[in-house]
């Protein structure tokens, strides 16, 4: 017997890689629905190699009976409709930024926190931002060792951080500048091809954009409420794979040689640091893999206890749909979804 489960913005590029990893992972699933807005109902959609599913309205879909709902459908939706379906008896684990902070709603990254989802009071469970999903994956062994005081981390952002139509966006401009074709800006602020824009999300009264204050909020909800964060945001005209460089200042003395064995053993952590030519990993090569990879670690001389590293994940899975489909399996493994069928 499986699990009934919902994928709510099933046509997104986050949605698609639900149902992706759902059936490559062989989740227990009884039935799955795809659910989207109006326009799309009725399109087909693939659910492992042998299943279509018939894509349904989220608006009108009744929750009653379904056990996990995956939700991706943008956040005013997901204000709307997520807590439409807990209230059904539904658990919801939401990859929106809607309900992150909010208590009583765990922010989980199972690697990090599983613990959390004992606290859930209101069948939500909310995924943190890519771009926080996986610098915690990467800073928890070393909190671990060091206990971490301040991260100052800059991002490079892929263009699927802003969906399907920001990666059909540098598609079409870069497609454009060999014919000729004057650029379309339409989900960046400047032309994304061949350049690099230092803005994701809107500004802040600080002059930080909100991208950069969830990387900082987020970590404290997950990781540990004294972490600073200080980050800066970077799109960068990469189609899916986000880069981070961080860089730690810790309370105790830093011992490379032990920040190298925590993260060769820590769930999740894939260390690939070679100090030699194409010794690390690059956004390219993530795509499609599930670990948070980690390189060119090493002493950061100018800071006390300082260390720097390199690290990059593919953002549509350990920054979305993989850790919320990890986050179902933490809530079976802790025996708190409710079965239906029992
Ligand atoms: C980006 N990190 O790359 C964003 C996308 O809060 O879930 C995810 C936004 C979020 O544009």
């Amino acid at each position: 017997m499986g699990y009934r489960v919902a994928v709510a913005g099933a046509t997104g590029a986050v949605g698609r890689e639900l149902l992706r990893i759902l059936a490559e992972r062989d989740f227990p699933v009884s039935e799955v629905a795809a659910l989207a807005s109006a326009r799309s109902v009725g399109q087909e959609i693939s659910f492992g190699e042998k299943k279509v599913l018939k894509i349904q309205n989220l608006e009108t879909f009744d929750f009653t009976g379904w056990d996990i709902a995956l939700f991706s459908p943008g956040g005013a939706v997901s204000a709307v409709h997520a807590p439409r379906a807990a209230k059904a008896g539904c658990i919801v684990i939401d990859n929106t930024s809607h309900f992150r902070l909010e208590p009583g709603i765990p922010l989980v990254v199972p690697e990090v926190n599983a613990d959390a989802l004992k606290k859930m009071k209101r069948n939500i469970v909310a995924n943190p931002n890519c771009s926080t999903a996986q610098m915690v994956v990467a800073l928890k062994p070393l909190h671990d060792l060091f206990t971490i005081r301040r991260v100052v981390v800059s991002t490079y952002q892929a263009v699927s951080g802003a969906g399907k139509d920001g990666m059909d966006e540098l598609f079409a401009q870069t497609k454009g500048s060999f014919v000729g074709d004057p650029p379309t800006i339409a989900q960046f602020t400047k032309q994304i091809a061949f350049n690099v824009i230092p803005h994701i999300d809107r500004f802040m009264d600080d002059g930080a954009t909100k991208e950069e204050w969830k990387m900082a909020v987020e970590t404290r909800k997950i990781l540990d409420p004294d972490i600073q964060v200080f980050a800066t945001c970077v799109r960068v005209p990469v189609f899916i794979g986000h880069s981070e460089a961080i860089t730690i200042e810790c309370e105790d003395p830093v011992d490379l040689a032990k920040a190298r064995a925590a993260l060769r053993e820590a769930e999740g952590v894939v260390l690939r640091d070679e100090r030699e030519d194409g010794g690390y990993v690059t956004p390219i090569e993530c795509v499609g893999e599930d670990a948070t990879y980690v390189s060119r670690l090493r002493i950061d001389p100018t800071v006390p206890n300082g260390l720097a590293f390199w690290c990059v994940s593919d953002n549509l899975r350990k920054g979305a749909a993989l850790n919320a489909v990890q986050i179902a399996e933490a809530l079976i493994a802790l025996d708190l979804i409710p079965r239906k069928d029992a």
